[in-house]
């Protein structure tokens, strides 16, 4: 057999691999199998000063009878179709004006909302009324019927926080509408949130839910309770925190002690006015929402410089540190599917 012989050999073996929808896997290894993490996913950052006037646009140009959610999405230039903010999370800005009501909805896909501005909006859960407050931490958990109405006076607008991107890659995605705009309140006075307010005592004539493991039954994190914790372990000159993220605090499941959601861990940290954190990376993606201050997070050779409301990315694998301006303190909300890869084994982290 001559080698050219050879050539048109492997040539129809190669068409006929494609046409039984096969593949020769070592053309393609170092891809699947890469020696290191390579997310399609870009660090970036979506300015509040740039993305508000946009969505204020859309609260007059567009009813919420033409939009499921009126929500402009934070799409990372790396994860287009389908978008998503990281592999696994979405972030987005939604915006209800006075009067209005985002119609009552469940989805498969876990969410909270972190509030941005605004007051006099409710957001009702599985029949339970939430306030919302600006640094206040809503959870609507996975196939919880929710729906968001504004009886207050100014534009409400709100950080949402969802895991769909991972939902619909396992096809588990589903939704459903509820037969009416929005649900009956059977809990008017945040009954699930009040009974473990205090932290440390738990409802003992209560259970976790079996219909929703690993979901938090606490509806609202008040910021006034937050910002006490925050306020109380900061002050001691003593309390360094985390390396690399300070006097970090996370949001947690009191039947659990762990996070709030399934797959989505909720933090909030305080990083002193200076403050250089000690550069890391691991394996979990990571979408900040600054509450306040300034400062910088460099990530690879990337440097995102953030301000008052910003949201940013830092993509799972990408070394990154934080610094903070030296005029102020600087107090950041962040999200992570740090559960999910803890869950199945795959989470890795390196300080650097
Ligand atoms: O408020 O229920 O940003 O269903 C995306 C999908 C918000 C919501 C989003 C949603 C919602």
């Amino acid at each position: 057999m001559t080698s050219t012989e050879n050539t048109t050999t492997d040539e129809r073996a190669y068409a006929s691999m494609a046409e039984l929808s096969a593949a020769p896997l070592w053309r393609q290894y170092g891809e699947l199998m890469p020696a290191e993490p390579p997310s399609r996913a870009r660090a970036h950052l979506w300015p509040y000063a740039r993305l508000r006037p946009v969505a204020l646009h859309f609260s007059r140009a567009l009813s919420m009878a033409e939009a499921e959610r009126r929500v402009l999405m934070m799409v990372n230039p790396g994860l287009t179709d389908p978008p998503a903010t990281v592999p696994t999370l979405f972030a987005g800005i939604q915006i209800v004006m006075p009067g209005e009501t985002a119609r009552a909805h469940r989805h498969a896909a876990n969410a909270f909302r972190f509030i941005i501005e605004g007051d006099g909006a409710v957001t009702t859960v599985n029949g339970e009324q939430l306030a919302m407050r600006p640094g206040d931490l809503l959870l609507t958990p996975g196939w919880h019927w929710h729906d968001h109405a504004h009886q207050g006076h100014s534009p409400m607008m709100w950080l949402d926080g969802l895991d769909y991107p991972l939902v619909n890659s396992l096809n588990a995605g589903f939704f459903e509408l509820y037969d009416a705009p929005v649900q009956p309140v059977a809990n008017p006075d945040e009954a699930s949130s009040r009974q473990f307010r205090h932290g440390r005592l738990n409802p003992a004539w209560r259970a976790p839910s079996t219909d929703h493991p690993g979901v938090s039954p606490v509806g609202s994190y008040p910021w006034e309770e937050t910002e006490r914790a925050l306020a109380t372990i900061a002050e001691a000159a003593s309390v360094a925190g985390s390396a690399a993220e300070g006097i970090l605090l996370e949001y947690s499941n009191p039947w659990t002690g762990g996070p709030v959601l399934p797959t989505i861990a909720c933090r909030i940290a305080r990083l002193r006015a200076g403050f250089a954190g000690v550069p890391r990376q691991h394996t979990a993606s990571t979408i900040y929402h600054v509450v306040s201050g300034s400062g910088s997070t460099t990530v690879g050779e990337q440097r995102l410089d953030w301000n008052d409301h910003d949201t940013f990315c830092v993509p799972g694998w990408a070394r990154y540190a934080h610094q903070v301006a030296s005029d102020g303190d600087a107090t950041l909300f962040s999200y992570t599917d740090e559960p999910v890869l803890r869950a199945l084994g795959l989470y890795r982290e390196q300080w650097l």
